[in-house]
């Protein structure tokens, strides 16, 4: 069969202001780029589960240009987005469906919200596809297809027995190449639109990781892997044997952990050697109210003060931290943003990222917003972006909420607060860097 695997790619901000803000903004723009230079890791992975004899095409396309989209034809065209897309991934489905070809939808979004992807397919996968995307193809290729291929639970997949299609991809087009070494996390946070989607936390070897690095490393001499995972130094004693074997495999890399990371010398250590650039932690919030009920088990609540001595420890050894905080949590007032303000600039932080809180659907935080009248707009998930307001806040109203953003961002992503950061990092990480030899 020819199979097109169809990503759905760009940064999607919906508030036009902001968006054309955003665009003057070097921080902003730089984060941009590293968007636009990604693939579907989800994609490669299931393209690696399926059996070689089929004709397999990755294509990206921000949008559903039927000029592009009509150059290829195909048999099966399977396709991933996340939510603030799905309306392109929907239209993209359509297209091709008027078309006589069939359509299979999969991917976190059509796994949040099943019944509604299912109207704008001839299948749907619910979960992860390493084991139902072969059974897909099959049954594509027999003209048996059913309309919904579901897992039995998280346990049914392991991590490690599928080597993602990095083959398939056009070298050229991209500088940073996805790698998953977890999936999922143990922290159950209200807002969290993946892990607990899935449902579980779970580990791959760390020879499989190895052999998905030197897989990338035949297309790409001197690749910048970014770990795909949203947890990954959860398990200390694992994380030690996976950073030793990135050591060996000399590439600079980047991943997103909890601040747990800190309370392990050795670890830290470990990284510092290991080519890791930088560490993306979720901070969430300069406040410890915002953060009070943040997760099921007050995790991050408990954590708040060790945030300065965390970043100190990672940044001391010429790591990176990209410090990540969320606006309009319940507890936030009009005092956050000057608040995170002076968190940031006070901190140390290399790199920042604010966002503001985003009910994405079959969350908890969705299903609660929802019981107290609080959704501005139900479905819109065209502002499912991190950066669009779709709720009433608590304690600030919605302009506030979209202008403190809007503050922020204007004075944490200018030229000269990007360069301060960095320089101020470059200061600690040279001194690191020297007596590392
Ligand atoms: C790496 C990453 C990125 C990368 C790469 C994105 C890409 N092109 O794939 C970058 C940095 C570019 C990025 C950008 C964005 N991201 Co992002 N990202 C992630 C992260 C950390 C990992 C995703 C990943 O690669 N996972 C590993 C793969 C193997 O898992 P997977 O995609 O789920 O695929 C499995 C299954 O879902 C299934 N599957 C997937 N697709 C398909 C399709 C078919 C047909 C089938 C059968 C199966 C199938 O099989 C796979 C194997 O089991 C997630 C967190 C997370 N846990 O998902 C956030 C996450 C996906 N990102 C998120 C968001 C919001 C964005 C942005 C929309 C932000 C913005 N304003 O633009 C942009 C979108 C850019 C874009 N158009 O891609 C949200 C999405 C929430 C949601 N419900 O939509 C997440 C969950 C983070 C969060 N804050 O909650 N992201």
């Amino acid at each position: 069969m020819r199979i097109g695997l169809i990503a759905v790619s760009g940064v999607r901000i919906y508030n036009d202001r902001l968006r054309k803000h955003g665009i003057t903004l070097p921080g902003f723009v730089e984060r941009a780029k590293v968007i636009a230079s990604m693939p579907s890791l989800g994609l490669l992975t299931i393209a690696g589960a399926m059996p070689d004899r089929h004709q397999v095409t990755y294509l990206e396309c921000g949008d559903a240009d039927p000029a592009v989209l009509g150059k290829t034809s195909f048999d099966l065209v399977a396709i991933s987005s996340f939510t603030a897309m799905s309306d392109v991934m929907y239209r993209i489905a359509d297209f091709y469906r008027a078309r006589g070809t069939k359509v299979v939808l999969g991917g976190l979004h059509v796994t949040l919200v099943p019944d509604e992807a299912a109207l704008y397919a001839d299948a749907i996968v619910v979960g992860e596809g390493e084991k139902l995307w072969p059974r897909v193809v099959a049954d594509g290729e027999r003209g048996t297809l059913r309309k919904v291929y579901r897992n039995g639970s998280f346990k049914d997949v392991q991590l490690g027995h599928v080597v993602p299609r990095y083959d398939l991809l056009d070298v050229k087009r991209y500088n940073r190449m996805p790698v998953q070494t977890t999936r999922g996390c143990p922290l159950h946070c209200e807002f969290c639109a993946a892990s607990r989607v899935f449902g579980g936390y779970k580990l791959k070897p760390v020879d499989a990781v190895v052999r998905e690095i030197r897989e990338i490393k035949k297309h790409w001499k001197r690749p910048f892997i970014e770990l795909a995972d949203d947890n990954t130094f959860v398990n200390k004693r694992w994380s030690k044997d996976l950073v030793r074997a990135i050591a060996e495999e000399n590439i600079h890399w980047f991943t997103e952990t909890d601040v747990s990371v800190a309370e392990d010398p050795e670890l830290l250590d470990l990284l510092a050697k290991s080519g890791c650039r930088q560490l993306l932690i979720g901070f969430e919030s300069p406040t410890p109210a915002a953060l009070e009920g943040m997760d099921t088990a007050g995790w991050k609540a408990a954590r708040y003060k060790t945030y300065r001595a965390a970043i100190d420890a990672i940044q001391d050894r010429g790591i990176s931290v990209n410090g990540c905080f969320i606006t309009g949590n319940d507890a936030d007032t009009p005092d956050i943003f000057p608040q995170i303000e002076r968190f940031v600039k006070s901190s140390g932080l290399a790199d920042v990222q604010v966002t503001v809180l985003t009910p994405f659907p079959g969350t908890a935080l969705y299903a609660r917003l929802k019981k107290e009248g609080r959704l501005l707009r139900e479905r819109a998930w065209e502002r499912c972006t991190l950066f669009d307001v779709n709720f009433t806040p608590k304690n600030m109203s919605v302009p506030d909420l979209e202008q403190g953003l809007e503050y922020l961002m204007g004075t944490l992503y200018t030229t000269e607060e990007t360069a301060r950061r960095r320089e101020a990092f470059l200061v600690r990480a040279r001194n690191a860097w020297r007596s590392a030899g």
